[in-house]
């Protein structure tokens, strides 16, 4: 499987999606069988031992003994890219395919973007011995035909000795940069929540403005102290990205919104800080309204930096296989965050022309998945198991 060939297979799986016209495929939702269909066909066709786990990850086996994990996830965000996760798993079955001296294990993770049930990382968190165990997943895991009580079998033992991750960079740095990979130091850290803001719905015609308690009003003012506070906080981040309004007519004065929040650090204490600030800024606005505000965190995810010795190890791979080096931190959470509590973890970043993802737009350039392939056969085949 050439670099084309990877391309073409993520654009294949573009159209498994839950939204005809858009990609879009959460968390078990109905074309992820179809997903689980042709990577794992793709996977046997390089010879791989293929099985779905308790949560719906595709694994892929060659070889045997202590091997390395190469991974990423099948899931996307609502109207995504064609490659954000997929690229990273169809580049681990095409590493296979070119049979590196090291047993290997693919997997796809059935998600980590969050989007279904507002908790990410699902399938990684499965594999280091943390699943996720809210009733709504474990529902949705039967309804998917898969047993919950075949989750602790799901987890990683002594075998994986290390985490690869290819993954889109996602943003501008690359291509500003004018190179086509960069080799990941560390991953910002991640507060996620979600927050309620309880007002009276009430008769939009004949409520006056004085005696109101209008929901989407509390929270209007609040979003935009959170872009400007982001704004002017250095090395902070912050996102309001989902908004569920009630009742949702437009005679009606707004008695309930649901919004979520995203906040994210390199240093964990401002994240932290920033996040708390942001949270009383939201019960301060409510509270010039009448408006009840209450939030549940939904994530609390630490900055976590990459296993320095397979950095360096990825690092010497760039440059002998003719490429500039780029080292950098990455503003996106990836699931090597989540497998670096267990085994030594890296990623190795493909560039995004025009900085665009989570958005159709987003895209790869041929020569820069050619480089990938390139650096990643380079890695593997110096690297051996600790
Ligand atoms: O949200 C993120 O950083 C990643 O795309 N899941
Ligand atoms: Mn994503
Ligand atoms: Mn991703």
């Amino acid at each position: 499987m050439d670099h084309l060939e990877v391309i073409r297979r993520c654009r294949v799986l573009s159209d498994c999606t839950e939204e005809p016209g858009h990609i879009t495929r959460t968390f078990l939702s109905p074309p992820m069988r179809e997903v689980h269909r042709l990577v794992g066909g793709w996977m046997e066709q390089a010879g791989m031992r293929v099985r779905v786990d308790a949560v719906g990850n595709i694994r892929g086996v060659h070889g045997e003994g202590p091997r390395l994990m190469i991974g990423s996830h099948l899931d996307t965000v609502p109207q995504a890219g064609a490659f954000d996760g997929i690229l990273g798993v169809i580049i681990g079955v095409a590493l296979v395919e070119r049979r590196p001296p090291c047993a290997i294990e693919v997997v796809g993770f059935s998600e980590e973007e969050g989007v279904r049930f507002g908790v990410p990382f699902i399938g990684s968190r499965t594999l280091v011995g943390d699943p996720v165990m809210d009733a709504e997943v474990l529902d949705a895991i039967r309804a998917f035909v898969l047993d919950p009580a075949q989750i602790p079998e799901a987890a990683i033992g002594e075998e994986v000795k290390g985490y690869l991750e290819f993954h889109i960079e996602q943003g501008p740095v690359l291509e500003k940069m004018k190179r086509p990979l960069g080799v990941v130091e560390a991953i910002v850290g991640q507060s996620r929540f979600e927050v309620s803001f309880l007002g009276k719905a009430n008769h939009a015609g004949t409520t006056p403005m004085n005696r109101r308690s209008d929901a989407l009003a509390a929270a209007g003012e609040w979003i935009w102290t959170v872009e400007r506070l982001a704004r002017e906080t250095p090395d902070v981040v912050a996102t309001v990205g989902q908004l569920e309004v009630e009742p949702g007519a437009p005679n009606v004065i707004p008695g309930l919104l649901r919004a979520s929040l995203d906040v994210r650090s390199a240093s964990n204490a401002t994240r932290i800080e920033s996040a708390g600030l942001l949270l009383s800024v939201a019960e301060a606005a409510g509270g010039r309204r009448g408006v009840t505000v209450s939030y549940e965190q939904r994530l609390d995810q630490p900055a976590v930096p990459m296993d320095p010795a397979m950095v360096r190890a990825l690092s010497v791979a760039v440059k002998t296989a003719g490429y500039k080096l780029h080292r950098m931190v990455s503003g996106a959470g990836h699931d090597a965050m989540i497998l670096a509590r267990k085994v030594p973890s890296a990623i190795l970043f493909v560039r995004s022309p025009g900085g665009i993802s989570h958005h159709p737009d987003e895209t790869v350039l041929p020569e820069d998945v050619e480089a990938a392939l390139a650096v990643g056969m380079r890695f593997l085949e110096n690297w051996r198991p600790a």
